[in-house]
């Protein structure tokens, strides 16, 4: 006898990740941006690698400058904190954010013109200085905001999309976090998801500064034919370094590889970053020959992808500053406010110049 009682059809549970929060958890406003736009492809990667890892969106902070790219940290992690900072300022918010609250994890996120143009000085000591930030360059060569103008990496021999030719040698924000002592240093493509999720959750358990740099074409304005960060241009000229499979500290390491084929780097919380060398072996843990291969694929006219440095033992910045555990905001008065008489002799040695020690006060 058949059963004609109708099955229950009720709605699927979403699925959870280790902290019991789906992925809808992790989403945030709907995007404003042009459909097609790379900057929506990397928000979409961010939402996904922090659902994956787990990341507790309470005890993250967002942090932008100005652009399409700086609107982005609007269109995920709603539950996340945020600040919307000046153009090419976010270094400076994120180092007063990390001083205030060591415990939040920061994710900046900023356009190639913010970082390589207005804010290029503010991003070499945040680096310089080991501040931990996941910071993402959403990379489309151009200032999309202003109208498309070329940005300081843009390509030489680059065109705009009205024609006008770029004759400036590019900053590669890479090759400049390398030399200034980044433990954490990655080149991703906002088309190639496989590859640019591993890095973000490689980046999000990294203590210290982690730069990806993201080519994020423009469709509105940098994705025509002389542009070098067009989808048609990036998929022809992109260079792979390895295949990369992430393993978080909570899971067993599963990954089946040849002896030899494979890199591993080991993060500072235990989690693991598989590189399967493709075209050759590549050590990301070398800064010369990070260096020295990013120059080379520059004359060959390669977008070199992958994770090009790694050092993930270095000292973050507040290892050097004696913090507090506490969130500053949580601190009583009587602690963070000196009584008179402190305030007093500080007063009076600066008016003096007694008991100040060698090197201490302006000039
Ligand atoms: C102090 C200051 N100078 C100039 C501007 C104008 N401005 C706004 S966004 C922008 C460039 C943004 O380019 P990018 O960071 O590459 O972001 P994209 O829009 O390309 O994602 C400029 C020059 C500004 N807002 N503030
Ligand atoms: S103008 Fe360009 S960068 Fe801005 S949202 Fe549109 S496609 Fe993206
Ligand atoms: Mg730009």
């Amino acid at each position: 006898m058949s059963d004609a009682t109708p099955k229950a059809t009720g709605p699927v549970a979403p699925a959870r990740n280790r902290i019991g929060l789906t992925r809808a958890d992790y989403d945030g406003a709907k995007s404003t941006l042009c459909p097609g736009c790379g900057h929506n492809a990397i928000t979409a990667a961010i939402i996904q690698a922090a659902y994956e890892t787990g990341l507790k969106p309470s005890e993250v902070a967002k942090l932008s400058g100005i652009g399409c790219s700086s609107k982005t940290p609007a269109y995920f992690l709603g539950e996340s904190h945020g600040f919307n900072a000046v153009h090419g300022r976010m270094p400076s918010i994120a180092t007063g954010v990390r001083v205030a609250n060591h415990k939040l994890m920061l994710i900046g996120v900023s356009g190639d013109g913010d970082t390589a143009s207005i804010g290029l000085g503010q991003f070499c000591h945040l680096v310089r200085r080991n501040v931990p930030v996941v910071y993402i360059i959403e990379n489309n060569g151009v200032y999309r905001l202003t109208k498309g103008q070329f940005s300081a990496t843009a390509d030489v021999g680059s065109t705009t999309k009205g024609g006008s030719i770029n004759d400036l040698m590019p900053i590669d924000c890479c090759a400049l976090a390398i030399e200034l002592g980044c433990g954490f240093v990655a080149r991703s493509f906002s088309g190639d998801q496989k590859q640019l999720r591993p890095l973000l959750k490689a980046a999000f358990a990294h203590r210290g500064t982690a730069v990806l740099d993201v080519i994020s074409p423009c469709v509105t304005f940098a994705d025509h034919e002389g542009s070098s960060k067009s989808y048609a241009y990036v998929k022809e000229h992109d260079a792979p370094l390895h295949d990369i499979e992430y393993v978080p500290y909570y899971e067993d390491i599963t990954v089946d590889y040849e002896p030899g084929t494979t890199r591993e780097v080991e993060m500072p919380d235990g989690s693991h970053l598989f590189l399967k060398k493709l075209a050759e072996d590549y050590d990301p843990t070398s800064r010369e020959r990070a260096l020295s291969v990013l120059h080379a694929s520059r004359a060959e006219q390669k977008l070199l992808t992958g994770l090009l440095y790694a050092q993930p033992s270095l000292k973050p910045f507040e290892d050097e500053l004696n913090l507090v555990d506490e969130a500053l905001a949580t601190l009583p008065q009587e602690t963070v406010r000196p009584p008179k008489g402190v305030l007093e002799a500080v007063m009076e040695q600066l008016k003096t110049g007694k008991g100040m020690t060698a090197g201490a006060g302006g000039g």
